[in-house]
Parts: structure tokens; sequence; C-alpha cells
């Protein structure tokens, strides 16, 4: 057995999914994860969402629940917003929401009704489903306005987002999204949005931990209402927290419980506390600027190699690469890719000519071969793989890529990941 913790129970009781769990940490040990919204969470983190604790239901907040036995329960709870608060230094902090969706979903139950103008970033520009694209129900049950980047810049058109703000005068305005490689000028979406009139929504969803670890300007002061899920820079379990001033903080409350869910997963309020706890300490300071570090040397690295990329280079953890000038499609990039033992995925580029299923692009992260402890120095190793991966795709020349893949395992022997020994 080589899951961390061990799985013997499982195994004995559930060969079949015990297998898979094995293979799963097994994958995760030998691909370079260049997912740019997930991580490797710590072994305490583990054993903290592995817990008894998801055997309770806890509806309601601490002191004030529906059900009995939450002697210990309500002090996780607490524990964890306390580390919220201090983290973030935010006067209000939710930790119930179970993942981003539902925490944005929150903030419009809080602040807008069924046929409000909301806005937010288009999707193809790097925003999420749920600032109001049309597939999703925020864009359905809303009216949505979206604002985008500039074609020459590929950053965000603040002067758009201010025309569009005080013409349509929503109610809610989102920043942040899932593609943006650039710093968010959060001071700026505060203006536009006190200038129309919105309640202003940080996502921070991708940036939380290189906000935590003072790696990106913080929103706080800023934005009325921060949402963020807890699982991608910010290393902790799948969850979500929203984070609210204190004029706020009570329409949030009543969103999220009685409003939208029922019992908070206790398991992840838990293991969100211990990667809070994790959070607050001097190395995650390392950690978040380690993030950039790389990111910053993986993008050096793939314009030497005559990448494209979006914005031409990134602030952050992020970088969006436009395969147009390579002749490929992301998609089948992406592929590639992952049967070379490097794992992304395929993504819209800004004006995407191509459709999102077969998107011109793919988007890249480096949080979790920084937890691995992966440098600067691997980045332009990395950029050869991934320009050779791409190459013998464009070849069909699989020898090749399962080459590459051999070559990946071999440099990831050195690096072991939490959640697998060899
Ligand atoms: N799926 C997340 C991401 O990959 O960015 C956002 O919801």
């Amino acid at each position: 057995m080589t899951h961390q913790p061990a799985i013997p129970e499982l195994t004995a009781a559930d060969p079949q999914i015990a297998g898979l769990v094995e293979d799963e940490a097994r994958r995760q040990a030998e691909k370079i994860r260049l997912i740019a919204s997930e991580n490797y969470v710590s072994q305490a983190v583990l054993e903290a969402t592995g817990s008894v604790l998801t055997n309770k239901y806890s509806e309601g907040y601490a002191g004030k629940r529906y059900y009995e036995g939450q002697q210990f329960i309500d002090q996780v709870e607490q524990i964890a917003i306390e580390r919220a608060k201090a983290l973030f230094g935010v006067d209000h902090a939710n930790v119930q929401p179970y993942s981003g969706s539902p925490a944005n979903l929150a903030a419009y139950l809080a602040f807008a009704s069924p046929g409000d103008t909301v806005m937010g970033m288009a999707l193809p520009d790097g925003g999420h489903l749920t600032h109001g694209w049309s597939v999703s129900a925020t864009g359905k049950w809303f009216n949505p306005v979206r604002y985008g980047v500039r074609k020459e810049t590929g950053r965000v058109d603040l002067d758009q987002v201010r025309e569009l703000a005080l013409e349509h005068r929503p109610k809610l305005i989102f920043a942040g999204g899932t593609a943006i490689p650039r710093t968010i000028d959060f001071p700026a979406f505060a203006e536009i949005a006190k200038e129309a009139g919105a309640v202003l929504v940080a996502d921070i969803a991708h940036i939380a931990g290189l906000v935590a670890g003072g790696a990106h300007p913080s929103p706080v002061g800023h934005a009325q209402v921060i949402t963020t899920t807890t699982h991608k820079t910010l290393r902790g379990p799948r969850g979500a927290m929203i984070m609210t001033d204190a004029d706020h903080a009570k329409a949030i409350d009543k969103a999220v419980f009685p409003g939208l869910q029922g019992g908070p997963h206790n398991h992840t309020t838990a293991a969100i506390a211990v990667a809070l706890g994790e959070a607050a300490k001097p190395e995650f300071r390392d950690y978040a600027h380690a993030i950039v570090a790389n990111a910053k040397a993986l993008a050096e690295a793939l314009i030497e190699r005559g990448f494209d990329l979006v914005s031409g280079g990134t602030d952050n953890h992020l970088l969006l690469v436009d395969l147009t000038s390579k002749q490929i499609g992301g998609k089948p990039a992406a592929q590639a890719l992952d049967r070379a033992g490097i794992e992304l995925n395929y993504n819209t580029v800004p004006f995407d000519p191509r459709k999102p299923f077969d998107p011109s692009g793919i988007r890249l992260g480096t949080a979790a071969i920084t937890t691995r402890g992966l440098t600067p120095e691997h980045q332009p190793q990395i950029a050869e793989w991934i320009d050779r991966s791409i190459a013998a795709a464009a070849a069909n020349d699989e020898d090749a890529i399962n080459k590459i893949a051999g070559e990946v395992r071999d440099l990831l022997a050195a690096y072991p990941i939490p959640g697998y020994r060899a």
C-alpha cells in the first residue's frame, strides 16, 4: 500500500475503490501537475478530511444549531472562523459553503433578486461560470453584463468595466476569475463599484494563498464580500469561505444557511481550520512567493521557446498559453501532455475563434509543483518537455511522448508528495 495515510480497512472492505485510490495517489506522484486550481494538501489536512467529523450534522451556526451534540463541532467551526479572520484581516468569515460556486451563489442570494443586473468577467476572457455566464443559473436567473480584457494587452479593460457599470448599474460586480494571469486591481474595481452603487465581490479562489502569503494585493478594505475556495493556492481541502465586512456579514450568513445549504461538512471545516493554521506560518509566505517565482520562470522559459502567453507573462501562479502559432489546438495538446506526464487543462483564450470544448489555449499553474519542491531552476526543463510533447503530438510520435513521461518520472522520484509513499 502506498497511499498515506494507509488504507488497510478500505482495501479489505472494498478493494476495487481502494485500488483506484492507490492508483490516483501514484498518478499524482508521477505527474507534473500544472492544473492551476489544484494542489497537494498536507498529511494533516488529509487526516482531518478523513475524520469522524463526517458523521455529524450541524445545521445552523455555533451556539445556534438545530441538532444536539455540537460540543466539539462548534469549537472546530469557531477556530476555522477565527483563523480566517486573523489570516486575511477581515471582520467576518463564513466557512460553511460547500465549494466556490455555492459561495458565489450566496452573494447573489444576499444582495440581488432574480432578474437583477449583475456584472462579471466573461468566461472566455477568464471569468467563472458563476459570474453570470449564460449556461449557469447566475446567467439564466439574473441579467448579466460582462466585461473582458483588452485585445492588445490581454489585461482587464477597466475603462469598459466603468462604462458598463455606470450604464447598467449592477447590484453586484465580480472581480476575479479562473484564467487571469495578472494582478487584479481591487482598488480600481472598488472605486467603480462605489460609483455604480454595486456590492463588490472579490472572487479570490485562485489567488487566496497568494493573498494570504503576501504575494498578491489583498481585496480587504476594497471588496465588501470576498469569496474563495480553500483548495487552490490556499492548499486546503475542497471547500470554500466567504469573508465580509461587518455590514455584509448577516446577509451572507443567512444566504449560506438557511438560504442555500443544509448541514456544513464538518470534516471539511476541520481541514480548512488546519490549512488556515498552516497558511499563518512564516513558511507559507515563502511558499506563496515561490509559486509566483516558479510561474514567472516557467513563463520566461516558454516565451523563449516561442510560446505566445496571453498578456505576455504572469504576475501570479497562472499562465494562459495561446497555441495558435504552434498550429495545434489546446485539447490535443493537453491530451498529449498528459500522456507525457504533464497534467494541465485546455482553455479558451480571450477572443478565441474556436469552441470552448476545443479551444486554442492551455492553462498552467505552479501551486502544486511548488508544494512538491520544484524551483525556478526546473522550469526551463519543464518548458522543454512541454515544447517537445507538443511537437511530438503534431508529428504523431507516441514514442517521443513516452520517452518524456519516463524523464518526468525520473525527475519527480526525488520530490515526494504528501499522500503517497513510493
Ligand atoms: N474549476 C475551477 C478552475 O479550474 O479554475 C474553477 O471553478
